[in-house]
């Protein structure tokens, strides 16, 4: 049975005065600029409901028709991580001792990844994402989603926004291809993997490219008409 229409009224809504407006979203850049993806983590423990809250906050993402075509698997066991590591440290090498183009290669000089990846393990969360192109109900049936890759990148912003603010660093890895997350995690084949994304702390005196902290000014990435 489709859901009908049923509006309520936006009570949670608010407004600033145009003073705190403008602090608020220079606040809010000016934190959010601090913001670095680090590629070496501390093995130092994280509570498990810190995550959890990053996780509901992702799940707010705006998304089509409210489909919510998400899973966010959250990996803490060292076994597991230590597969998952094993795996995509396999993939890599392939990657950038072949597959990838030079100009690729090139391209991620000024970060100095490489195949090895340490930080699956020495992290203390994974949270693999997938993507669902469609739900299966429990008597079988597929249900179509809509906007599925859109939506899980916008889910995943919000995650990653959500763990800055909690004090935590994160790693975007994508690992491709990325199948092998289906395998050793165990997810069916509608859920699209689509990104690792690392959490914990960072390393001690952990260092981070200077070339990616290079924004491109407003001019260049807006147009105002
Ligand atoms: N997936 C590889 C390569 C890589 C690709 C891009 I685009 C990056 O911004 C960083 C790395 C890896 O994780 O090393």
């Amino acid at each position: 049975m489709p859901e009908t229409l049923n509006l309520i009224s936006h009570s949670d809504y608010r407004e600033y005065a145009p003073d705190d407006m403008q602090r608020r979203a220079s606040e809010f850049y000016a934190d959010l600029r601090r913001r670095r993806t680090v590629r070496e983590f501390s093995r130092r423990p994280v509570p498990r409901d810190i995550i959890e809250n990053c996780i509901l906050t992702a799940g707010t993402a705006p998304n089509g028709a409210n489909l919510q075509p998400w899973q966010f698997v959250v990996i803490s066991d060292p076994t597991i991580k230590h597969k998952l590591r094993v795996a995509a440290e396999e993939e890599e090498r392939e990657f950038y001792n072949g597959r990838a183009p030079q100009e690729w290669i090139d391209a991620l000089t000024p970060l100095g990844t490489d195949p090895n990846k340490p930080f699956l393990e020495d992290a203390p969360y994974l949270i693999a994402i997938f993507a669902k192109s469609y739900d299966v109900l429990p008597d079988g049936r597929k249900v179509k989603n809509y906007y599925a890759s859109e939506s899980t990148g916008i889910a995943i912003g919000m995650l990653i926004t959500a763990i800055h603010n909690a004090g935590l660093a994160s790693l975007t890895h994508t690992p491709s291809p990325m199948g092998f997350l289906n395998q050793i995690l165990g997810r069916p084949e509608n859920e699209r993997p689509f990104l690792l994304l690392v959490v914990g702390y960072p390393a001690d005196d952990v260092k981070v490219p200077a070339f990616a902290s290079k924004k491109k000014p407003l001019a260049q990435i807006a147009t105002f008409l």
